[in-house]
């Protein structure tokens, strides 16, 4: 069975829906990221980057086992593996692909910087404030540009590049974002929210998740604790 390491967080969120959706069978280990958990040998041992999530595949390549972090590489060894949600045709694979690395290297950084000065940061600074509001609400407008033309955001079919970019949006309040301003894609977001599995997904540990308000969570996330070499 599928170990995944994980916590409830957008990025971990996308890997749950991602098994519900394919109907893998899979055990989740909780690392509470806001306790320190990500920083314990035998986690860095899968995950060298600190973060969740990462998953172990017993039944890997070859029937070997196999450990990935990293959601993008999970979300495509897993539609590598079970054969979904990643188109077969060439050219909807790369259209698929190209709004999956725009998720990893835009809209989850990016989105990451809004919550992070918006809600977390001790002191609030206008500059980074308003610098990575209006970088969250440009990204949700080119998404919603997209959802003009396709139905999807990858292709014409729910894909990888859906299940990347949904978690994200769901903190749409802490990014200040009007969803009045992106039609499109506020209908595409009432449609994949509608889906049992994304609704199975994101309730994956939701019950554990703690507001990372605590000087211990702050400390942990951003504090000493991040710079030590390991
Ligand atoms: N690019 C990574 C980002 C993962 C990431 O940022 N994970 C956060 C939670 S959403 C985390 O584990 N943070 C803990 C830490 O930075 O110590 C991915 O997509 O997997």
């Amino acid at each position: 069975m599928i170990e995944v390491y994980s916590w409830a967080t957008p990025n971990g969120h996308k890997v749950h829906i991602m098994l519900e959706e394919c109907g893998l069978a899979y055990r989740v280990i909780p690392v509470d990221i806001g306790a320190g958990d990500q920083f314990k040998p035998e986690f860095l041992a899968i995950s060298p980057n600190n973060k969740i999530p990462a998953i172990v595949d017993p039944d890997g390549p070859e029937g070997k086992p196999i450990s990935l972090f990293e959601s993008g590489a999970i979300l495509l060894y897993l539609a590598g593996k079970t054969g979904k949600l990643l188109p077969h045709s060439v050219a909807a694979r790369y259209e698929v692909l190209q709004w999956l690395m725009f998720q990893m290297g835009g809209v989850g950084p990016m989105l990451g910087q809004a919550h992070h000065f918006r809600i977390y940061a001790p002191e609030k600074i206008p500059y980074a404030i308003e610098r990575y509001t209006n970088e969250a609400k440009r990204l949700y407008g080119v998404l919603d540009k997209r959802l003009a033309r396709s139905k999807y955001i990858g292709c014409a079919e729910y894909s990888i590049a859906d299940i990347a970019i949904f978690p994200w949006l769901r903190s749409w309040k802490n990014q200040g974002i009007s969803w009045s301003d992106f039609p499109h894609l506020k209908g595409w977001f009432d449609e994949v929210a509608a889906r049992p599995a994304v609704q199975r997904g994101v309730e994956v540990l939701a019950n554990q998740r703690k507001p990372l308000v605590s000087d211990s969570a702050r400390e942990a996330l951003f504090g000493s604790q991040q710079y030590q070499r390991r």
